[in-house]
């Protein structure tokens, strides 16, 4: 076995003894109430979910396993003579449980790098598709076209036992995670490079990998894919994409399975499409007014104008978050250090200050301040990547460490099949007394 293996497994035999002893003991213990009001806006707020690798305060924004953005900006291992982090010890932190050495980092690379073949069905499949596909359906049919490679499923057809459900778990979250920027670039060449593939570079980290495969190898590139693919990893258990892996994995779905469903409902406007729309809406901006970068007031009028014609500011606003996101002010200081005359970071940096005082003047809007998504999408434009259709992809990419990392531990906590209850409207209206609204509906048989 090897060592991260080894280490996982130690770890969770233990917490799952405790797990099993909480569920055991202390079943009844209320957590959380639910109103109508709950069912009704998306059941914000009920703790309904256990996450093991992060943890999301509205203040304060994302903690992995305890530690901060900057924290981990300061203590995960970096290449050599690097200044980001490398999302492999972050993977790491969130799996094992504790901070990485480098040699735990370099053992990953290896695996990772070891397990990174895809096969070529995978290619074919998604050579069938015209080369405009969105990005997004592109990676999530390449995802189900390796599923048939499931460890976890082959080992349950052949009638693995319930208490080692884990270790196929961790075996195809690995394969996974390993393919991810091969099948990611792959897509992003075909697209928009007629199919001008590069060959992977072994002795890159994992980040550093794809930013190459994509053709980039600008050593800033490589720092800013390195510290994006660190942050946009986990964000606790109850958003969609997060959510939707646990939901589905909690089927016995295979790891494959789980994600590409997290990944479709991370490819939602709502969610991580965000960030492509966030672009899309600021070029529209520029085009409309004529000017590259427009001023305060020109921005002002802009976002008015979008209020009234009914949809959202892209990149603000969150469910849980009620200040700025800290994934925003890390991409803000890359962007301050590396990039601070770049005219589109200038206009990221006015909506800054002129959306959250718009958005706080509307009673109904929580949370006025940008998330994450409102800065990615610039530093990426900066760089080259103004194919911003396929930034949702570079999220999700990243997003399958942290969804992942607890994938496994679900399967070795032994979590249940997920079941909510749900009830008609005719059951809301009489529980709530809205009798002569009741007329409205027929009362169900059953
Ligand atoms: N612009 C306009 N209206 C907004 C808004 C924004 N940026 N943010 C919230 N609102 C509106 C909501 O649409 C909702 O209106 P209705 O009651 O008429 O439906 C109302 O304000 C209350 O919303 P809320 O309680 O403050 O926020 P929600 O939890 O319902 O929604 C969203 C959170 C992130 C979906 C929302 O803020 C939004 O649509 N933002 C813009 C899209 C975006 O940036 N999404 C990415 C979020 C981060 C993320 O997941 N990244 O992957």
């Amino acid at each position: 076995m090897s060592t991260i293996k080894q280490k996982f497994y130690d770890n969770a035999s233990k917490k799952s003894a405790v797990i099993q002893k909480l569920k055991k003991e202390h079943a009844d213990v209320v957590v959380s109430e639910v109103t109508v009001g709950h069912v009704l806006t998306g059941m914000k707020g009920i703790i309904s979910l256990m996450t093991s690798t992060s943890k999301l305060d509205p203040e304060e924004g994302i903690r992995f396993r305890g530690y901060s953005i900057p924290d981990l900006q300061e203590l995960l291992p970096r290449i050599p003579g690097g200044t980001e982090p490398l999302p492999e010890g972050l993977f790491y932190l969130m799996l094992v449980g504790e901070l990485p050495t480098d040699a735990d980092v370099k053992e990953i690379q290896d695996e990772w790098t070891k397990r990174s073949d895809i096969p070529e069905h995978v290619f074919a499949a998604l050579d069938a598709l015209p080369k405009d596909t969105h990005p997004m359906n592109q990676f999530a049919l390449g995802i189900v076209a390796m599923a048939d490679g499931s460890k976890f499923a082959k080992a349950y057809e052949e009638g693995i036992s319930k208490k080692d459900y884990w270790d196929p778990t961790y075996e195809g979250v690995m394969d996974l995670i390993a393919k991810l920027p091969k099948l990611a670039a792959y897509i992003y060449r075909r697209s928009y490079f007629d199919g001008d593939h590069i060959e992977s570079d072994p002795s890159l980290d994992w980040a550093g990998n794809l930013a190459h495969m994509m053709g980039f190898d600008d050593d800033e590139v490589k720092k800013l894919f390195r510290l994006y693919m660190t942050i946009h990893t986990d964000h606790e258990g109850g958003n969609v994409s997060a959510h939707t892996t646990h939901l589905v994995g909690s089927a016995l779905s295979s790891p494959y399975q789980a994600y590409a469903a997290g990944m479709l409902g991370l490819a939602g406007p709502l969610h991580g499409l965000a960030n492509q729309e966030v672009i899309k809406w600021i070029l529209a901006m520029r085009e409309e007014l004529g000017v590259e970068n427009p001023t305060k007031e020109q921005i002002s009028d802009f976002v008015k104008k979008t209020l009234s014609e009914g949809r959202v500011v892209p990149g603000y606003g969150h469910a849980v978050l009620r200040k700025t996101d800290p994934r925003y002010t890390a991409q803000r200081e890359f962007a301050l250090k590396y990039m601070a005359d770049d005219s589109l970071f200038q206009t990221v940096s006015n909506i800054y200050e002129v959306v959250p005082p718009i958005l706080s003047s509307i009673a109904k809007i929580k949370n006025p301040w940008p998330n994450v998504d409102a800065h990615s999408g610039a530093l990426l434009l900066h760089y080259g990547i103004t194919q911003y259709e396929f930034y949702t992809v570079l999220f999700s990419v990243s997003r399958a460490l942290g969804v992942l990392a607890q994938l496994v531990w679900d399967r070795a906590y032994g979590l249940p099949i997920e079941r909510p209850k749900s009830q008609n409207e005719f059951w809301f209206l009489e529980k709530t007394g809205l009798k002569s609204d009741v007329k409205f509906y027929t009362k169900p048989k059953n």
